[in-house]
């Protein structure tokens, strides 16, 4: 079945059999004080925005049978997938790998590391561990859709302008047709979360199409 969504720069057409929700780094160390974020000094309440309408999303598209894929941005415990650029972000006792209120900062098997109890993922859908910002650099999403032939990706999560932006490119490239849902990114940077959108939609969408929650569950609502 078709649904047709109202999008930015022009509304998209898309088959829901080749359509997945693709859910970036909603993690603790990011959304939660005492994590990754909050110790490179940012306001984490700021990502709480994407929290609700992301949920009201995430249940539709169960509801309509889409594939779900969470992503979670982290590094093994030996840090051997870290790069030292990486790393040496932030003042050191608070680096990826410190520890922290949520267990080790940025590190697969922490609290920290978790997804956020609102959006927790459920049985059957898949979770993508990357290393780096996009969500295909080092990971098997890319042959996770192509194995279940899915052409299009509603992206939501956070922040905006980083890792959602990084993996719309890396989308782009690949000739997935990417439809950010805006209200469910959200950055530390309001005018960083404007701007990142802007650049998706850009010059007849140069990396995709920007919508919102309340447009994505209009046109699933329709498709049932
Ligand atoms: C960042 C992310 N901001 N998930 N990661 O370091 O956007």
């Amino acid at each position: 079945m078709k649904i047709e969504i109202a999008a930015e720069p022009q509304p998209i057409s898309v088959e829901l059999a080749r359509t997945a929700l693709l859910i970036i780094d909603m993690q603790r160390d990011f959304l939660e004080p005492g994590g990754f974020g909050e110790t490179l000094g940012n306001d984490v309440t700021r990502l709480q925005a994407a929290v609700k309408p992301l949920q009201a999303v995430l249940a539709a598209a169960r509801a309509a049978g889409l594939l779900v894929i969470h992503t979670r941005e982290g590094h093994r415990p030996d840090l051997s997938d870290a790069p030292p650029a990486k790393v040496e972000r932030g003042s050191p006792s608070l680096r990826i790998g410190a520890p922290g209120p949520m267990g080790r900062i940025l590190i697969r098997g922490e609290p920290g590391h978790d997804i956020v109890p609102e959006l927790y993922p459920i049985d059957g859908e898949p979770v993508i561990d990357k290393p780096g910002k996009g969500a295909f650099y080092q990971t098997d999403l890319e042959s996770m859709l192509k194995n279940r032939a899915i052409k299009n990706l509603l992206v939501a999560g956070v922040t905006t302008e980083v890792c959602v932006n990084t993996t719309v490119r890396e989308a782009n490239d690949r000739g997935y047709r990417c439809i950010v849902l805006g209200d469910c990114c959200a950055s530390y940077f309001p005018e960083f979360h404007e701007i990142g959108l802007k650049m998706i939609k850009a010059q007849g969408g140069i990396f995709g199409w920007v919508s919102d929650s309340a447009t994505v569950l209009a046109a699933l609502r329709g498709a049932r």
